[in-house]
């Protein structure tokens, strides 16, 4: 597996026609085969979305670096919005600030490329709308209520089944277009993650006792992301926080949270018009965090919990 091939793919990919015609998925065999189960099946999702944007075109391959890499080139490359990339796995998944996601066949590793009409620095509300079409998405196909830890984590039992990547392209001082990366812990066995993950992570399969169908997963998603999408798009963010606020679970934590080379403590207040996380400190005063990582501190038992433990 090396990026030489992947970027053949890419070539490959970039020269047809990704549209939601009869091409609509391209499978572009970049490295392995699939060699659990029976993979994703693109005529599948083809015959269940209900979108009208998102998920309309899209790019499969059974191997690559990172969805959110390949769906930057196909976005400056000039893809229509809502094209998706998506992967049976990933040898370079990414989570935040350089981190690596854990990603092997069965889990649902996929990216959106979208063209919001937004300052750059806005780009935090994605992260937090593609939080609550994936808790809305759980709740509905698969009965599970999880959690929203701010910014990007899905969590069941305190532990986290998804992760989201957001990342921007910059022409100027305008967004070109923003890649919305979600990773779901779907088919997997906790015993095929490393070590050091198991006390912290979850997989659907795990929590429901049985496999689910990744494509109507993925379906399912893609038209919740795209009724929260619209709402922002038409400006009524305001309604995607207000169910955030009901969703999260998170909000009345204590939390320390690790802004750069700052470290703070205190309550988990609200959010504010933005998405930015405003913590209440000991001493009174409120601060705002817009990224870092955030650590619940769990008073009664003075334990952590830390969905962001290092790899
Ligand atoms: C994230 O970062 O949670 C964002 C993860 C986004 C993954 C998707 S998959 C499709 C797309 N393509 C990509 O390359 N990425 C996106 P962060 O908050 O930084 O969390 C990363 C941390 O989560 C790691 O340092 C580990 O501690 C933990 N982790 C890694 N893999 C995990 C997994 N599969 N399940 C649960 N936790 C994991």
């Amino acid at each position: 597996m090396n990026t030489s091939s992947d970027t053949a793919g890419l070539r490959a990919v970039g020269g047809q026609r990704i549209s939601g015609d009869s091409s609509y998925f391209t499978r572009y065999e970049v490295t392995a085969k699939v060699t659990q189960g029976l993979g994703i099946r693109p005529s599948e999702i083809r015959k269940c979305l209900r979108t009208r944007v998102l998920g309309q075109a899209g790019v499969y391959f059974r191997s690559l670096a990172s969805t959110n890499d390949v769906a930057k080139q196909l976005a400056s490359g000039g893809m229509r919005e809502g094209t998706i990339v998506l992967a049976e796995s990933q040898f370079r998944g990414k989570g935040r600030l350089g981190r690596k996601w854990f990603s092997p066949e069965g889990g649902l590793w996929f990216s959106v490329m979208l063209r919001p009409r937004i300052e750059p620095k806005h780009v935090l509300k994605l992260t937090l709308l593609g939080s609550v079409a994936v808790v809305k998405t759980l709740s509905k196909l698969c009965g599970i209520r999880a959690e929203i830890k701010w910014p990007n984590d899905v969590l069941i039992t305190k532990r986290k089944v998804c992760g989201i990547l957001a990342e921007t392209g910059i022409k100027g001082k305008n967004l070109e277009f923003a890649i919305l990366g979600f990773g779901i812990n779907a088919n997997l066995d906790l015993a095929a993650f490393p070590r050091n993950l198991r006390n912290s992570a979850t997989t659907l399969k795990t929590h429901l006792g049985k496999e689910i169908s990744r494509e109507i997963l993925l379906c399912s998603l893609l038209e919740n992301a795209e009724v929260c999408y619209d709402l922002f798009e038409s400006g009524k963010f305001e309604e995607i926080l207000d169910d955030w606020r009901k969703l999260s679970g998170f909000l009345g934590s204590h939390v320390r949270v690790l802004d750069g080379q700052r470290t703070i403590e205190g309550i988990a207040l609200d959010l504010d018009s933005d998405g930015a996380l405003i913590v209440r400190l000991k001493d009174g005063n409120v601060h705002k965090v817009i990224s870092g990582n955030v650590i619940r501190v769990i008073r009664a038992s003075r334990s952590e919990e830390d969905c962001n433990w290092i790899s």
